[in-house]
């Protein structure tokens, strides 16, 4: 097999890296330092090794993103921050759609997990039958009206899916006149394990495809990897987009981000997960979210995350033990 052809969706093997240092979605500061922070430990210099090329897209620069999260009127109902999210996943939105134009392999690096719900359009936009795959320890998939904490990072998956769009603020109208929306069909979690009561609803109602950590613990992370395929992609041909949020590995080796969750992923697990899909040729992006230098306990826990973060990357791009 020659290089050229390993992507099948990337024969340029080109990458656009897209940085989203959004902090919108959720409390916390500190997550929007992420796409530097990789950067600085080496994520582009990983890409090249990889035998790619890459150009880097910024499409949050230049707004006053400080004075957008403390703007205090910025709510609707229970949902905290409706315009900035908005607003900062149409630019990534944006971005991620030149990306798919130009048929590089759009690596988006966060902020938090808001950004996945423009990733997520921009690839059925490019690819309406594409498959995805949604690492995490939470579904994301609450709706303005089943948010219990009110922050958007955990809604992503149903503004992507069109979920509830009745109580959607105002400012997300953008998203109903794209005219396409994902599937419930289309995606498959791997990870879950702290799943809200109506998120529980949605995925059982809609029959979503999710694999908890009961299911890796039942069947093996490869079985696991295996089905989640089968089922997004029936025809083994469609290409397949990760949105990785890295607190769905354990917080042993992923202390610096938001919303840690015991009982995770492994490390071998979480990155078996991205070695299986760049061995199937159909790896047709990526996101990394959720890394947060702010919230290591140590300095040493927050390189342990960065440094998960590419790893994560560089197995996404083609890095294999031997
Ligand atoms: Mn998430």
């Amino acid at each position: 097999m020659t290089a050229e052809s390993e992507y099948a969706f990337f024969p340029e093997k080109k990458v656009t890296v897209i940085k989203a240092p959004f902090n919108g979605g959720q409390g916390k500061l500190g997550v929007e330092q992420a796409p530097e922070k990789l950067i600085e430990n080496g994520l582009l210099d990983d890409i090249k090794e990889q035998g790619w090329r890459y150009e880097i897209e910024d499409p949050l620069m230049g707004d006053d993103w400080r004075a957008m999260r403390a703007d205090a009127s910025d709510v609707y109902g229970n949902c905290k921050r409706p315009h900035m999210v908005s607003e900062g996943a149409k630019k990534v939105y944006e971005a991620s759609v030149r990306a798919r134009e130009n048929n590089t392999f759009p690596l988006t690096v966060g902020g938090d997990h808001a950004i996945g719900m423009a990733t997520l359009l921009a690839f059925v936009k490019k690819y309406p039958d594409g498959g995805i795959i949604w690492v995490d320890a939470h579904a994301d998939i609450n709706t303005p009206t089943t948010t219990e904490s009110g922050n958007l990072h955990g809604c992503p998956v149903a503004f992507a899916m069109g979920l509830d769009q009745e109580h959607w603020p105002a400012d997300f109208d953008w998203i109903k006149q794209l005219g396409h929306f994902i599937n419930p069909k289309q995606i498959a979690y791997i990870g879950l394990r702290d799943v809200d009561k109506g998120e529980r609803k949605i995925l059982r109602d809609l029959g979503i495809t999710a694999f908890s950590m009961y299911h890796v613990d039942k069947y093996g992370i490869n079985t696991v990897v295996q089905k989640a395929i089968k089922a997004i992609n029936p025809s083994g041909k469609a290409p397949i987009h990760v949105s990785y949020d890295v607190d769905g590995i354990d917080p042993q080796y992923v202390a610096a981000t938001g919303t840690p969750v015991r009982g995770g992923l492994s490390l071998r697990e979480g990155l078996f997960i991205m070695e299986e899909l760049a061995a199937s040729h159909l790896l047709a992006g990526l996101d990394i979210v959720e890394v947060n230098p702010a919230l290591g306990p140590t300095k040493t826990h927050t390189l342990d995350t960065v440094n998960t973060g590419l790893s994560i990357s560089r197995c996404a791009l083609g890095d294999t033990i031997l």
